[in-house]
């Protein structure tokens, strides 16, 4: 029956939700709240955290439907090196495989997997392959004969093996909903099952929906059955997050000394997904309007908790899916915008032309350089936004209300966002932009993060927006940790020094945090981490160590950026009764002030201020 209409009194407005469910009954949860930073660490009670990714995850990803071989692989691999673009992971997609046979190598176009992969290794670079859940019937292919015989596949109704069509041609589904099945899953990522693979080869579960390309919907019939008997129309929305759990747990399993966090990226999700993986949005087409709707759809998905998302940068679907091939500008934008959301990974249709960051011309290399750049600066900040998700369920990627949810106009925003909570980011989403309108929240004052700028909160601005221009603005109130060497992955920034870039709020003060620990493994969890904060008020500059105990990070403190100031007379470092003066520069137009070389550990035993008269 239809909805019943609202009954509100005069003036009141109410909403209407109207639920419907294939089957079972509807379970109605209520988080009150108050705040939305309460409503996430509710939710997360309910469905969980997404733990911390091993920090390579956080740096750039390059995938393409397909890299054709080995020497493809170390083609694009030599080139991000050669042109100093950072890249932490290099993507297989499946035609790597002997005839879409998951678990094994096409050996003919990847004759040596081990050797390609310890090599991107050698950069600090890893290696990540697809692996589906339907499986080729066929006899000969070991995965299918040993599941067959054990009979793990995902039966008929008349409790026949099911059989449905898919890349390999006929294949049959894992039943993920049974444990017993997950496990002997996991079981296939072990060094000798999985022949070819190494400690740095992780993975893609891709068409887990599933995707039957002969069933309705795509999909399978609704009264297929699982190995309990139950039917598909019940567990649907499940059986992707159990096939990244099962895959989640075999990357765990294959590393008996918990040295290493899993890395899974699936496409089909289910509430408490975000526990075993990240999620990308799918085959989005190479458009503006997909660019555009991205961000949305991303603020969708961290608000629903599963704040490790992404979408394919370029859009995917290029000239193959009835689309052109991305321009210069195009591919631009994208890679702007991508560069600010948490899982950030190009990817392309096999029929869509090369478009890895070299391919357009030497101009457009260099500013995809610079976004690059850019990303990497910030890689410790996601990191720790990141901690910070696993601590308290708060999305890393936000929409302004979440930040702002006392100013109304933020309400019904979503082509602004915020990276954390010290960033708004404003993509430019549509051709031939040489400007772009930006709405700046609430009643502190913003910072142009290129220029300096100051803009007042509650106002809106038109700001210039070239091509090799994202605006992107620092909260006033905030500080942002940022690594200002060019790198080229992750890897090689461990022991790299921080700039702090502090924003004073309106009342000239401001706060930041730096989580640092050892990038992967879970020795955090035992404390072997450090979370420092740091604080400016009063002209002075503090850090506190709030958390973590036993891991030794050495990093320093290489300069202090201080937008919106007056020029001081002196700036004194004091450490442990030792005053040592600072030297320090600054651009009146800009109102910039950097102090030089403070030297200190970011997260000290003892602590430092640093003090401007
Ligand atoms: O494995 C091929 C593609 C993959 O590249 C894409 O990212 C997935 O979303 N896959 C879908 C299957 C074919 C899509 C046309």
């Amino acid at each position: 029956s239809p909805p019943p209409r609202d009954q509100g009194e005069a003036g009141v407005q109410e909403a209407t939700s109207y639920w419907m469910s294939e089957s079972g009954v509807v379970d109605l949860m209520v988080l009150p709240g108050p705040s939305p930073a309460h409503i996430f660490r509710q939710y997360a009670a309910l469905t969980g955290v997404t733990p911390l990714p091993p920090k390579f995850a956080l740096g750039y990803h390059q995938c393409r439907w397909n890299y054709n071989d080995e020497a493809d692989v170390r083609y694009v691999h030599g080139q991000f090196e050669a042109l100093d673009i950072p890249y932490d992971v290099l993507w297989l997609d499946i035609e790597h495989t002997d005839g879409k046979r998951y678990f094994t190598w096409d050996s003919f176009k990847f004759p040596e997997p081990k050797k390609m992969q310890e090599e991107l290794a050698a950069t600090g670079r890893k290696m990540v392959t697809i692996v589906d859940p339907h499986i080729k019937k066929d006899s000969n292919y070991k995965v299918y004969q040993e599941a067959h015989e054990k009979e793990l596949f995902i039966k008929t109704k008349d409790g026949n093996e099911l059989d449905g069509w898919c890349w390999p041609g006929s294949s049959a589904y894992l039943d993920f909903t049974s444990a017993e099945v997950r496990d002997w899953w996991a079981g296939r990522f072990a060094y000798d099952k999985y022949e070819g693979s190494t400690p740095s080869l992780y993975t893609w579960n891709d068409m887990n929906e599933p995707s039957v390309f002969n069933g309705p919907e795509v999909s399978m019939n609704k009264d297929a059955k699982s190995l309990a008997g139950v039917e598909h129309r019940e567990w649907h929305n499940l059986y992707g997050m159990y096939m990244q759990q099962a895959t989640a747990e075999g990357l765990l399993k294959r590393n008996p000394e918990q040295d290493k966090r899993p890395f899974v990226l699936s496409r089909s999700f289910y509430a408490g997904s975000q526990r075993w993986g990240a999620i990308w949005t799918g085959d989005n087409a190479c458009k503006w309007d997909h660019l555009e709707a991205s961000v949305p759809m991303l603020l969708t998905l961290g608000l629903c908790g599963i704040t490790f998302s992404g979408a394919d940068v370029g859009g995917f679907l290029g000239k193959g899916g009835g689309y052109g091939d991305p321009t210069a500008e195009l591919f631009t934008r994208w890679f702007q915008a991508g560069a600010y959301t948490p899982f950030f990974r190009g990817h392309a249709h096999h029929d869509s032309k090369r478009r890895e960051p070299w391919t357009f011309d030497d101009e457009t290399t260099a500013r995809l350089r610079e976004i690059g750049k850019q990303r990497y600066q910030l890689l410790s900040y996601w990191y720790t936004l990141f901690y910070f998700a696993e601590t308290t369920g708060m999305p890393t990627m936000r929409p302004l209300w979440v930040e702002f949810p006392t100013d109304p106009k933020t309400f019904d925003m979503d082509h602004e966002f915020m990276s954390g909570g010290a960033l708004l980011v404003r993509p430019v989403t549509s051709p031939l932009a040489t400007s772009a309108t930006v709405y700046f929240p609430g009643t502190c004052p913003w910072y142009d993060i290129v220029d300096g700028t100051q803009y007042m909160g509650s106002s809106e601005a038109t700001v210039s927006a070239p091509i090799d221009k994202v605006p992107v603005y620092q909260r006033g109130g905030t500080i942002v940790p940022r690594q200002m060497r060019l790198r080229r992955s992750s890897a090689l920034m461990g022991a790299d020094p921080y700039t702090l870039v502090i924003a004073p709020g309106a009342n000239g003060t401001a706060e930041g945090s730096l989580y640092l620990d050892a990038g992967d493994g879970f020795s955090y969890k035992k404390g072997e981490y450090q979370l420092a904060t740091y604080k400016y008020a009063d002209g002075v500059l503090s850090v506190s160590k709030v958390a973590g105990t036993t891991f030794a990070a050495t990093n320093l403190l290489e300069r202090v950026e201080l937008l919106g100031v007056k020029p001081p007379t002196f700036a004194v470092l004091k450490q442990a009764g030792v005053e040592k003066s600072l030297s320090f520069l600054y651009n009146e137009a800009s109102k910039r002030l950097v102090l030089r070389k403070p030297a200190v550990l970011m997260a000290p035993a003892v602590d430092w201020t640093i003090t401007l008269l």
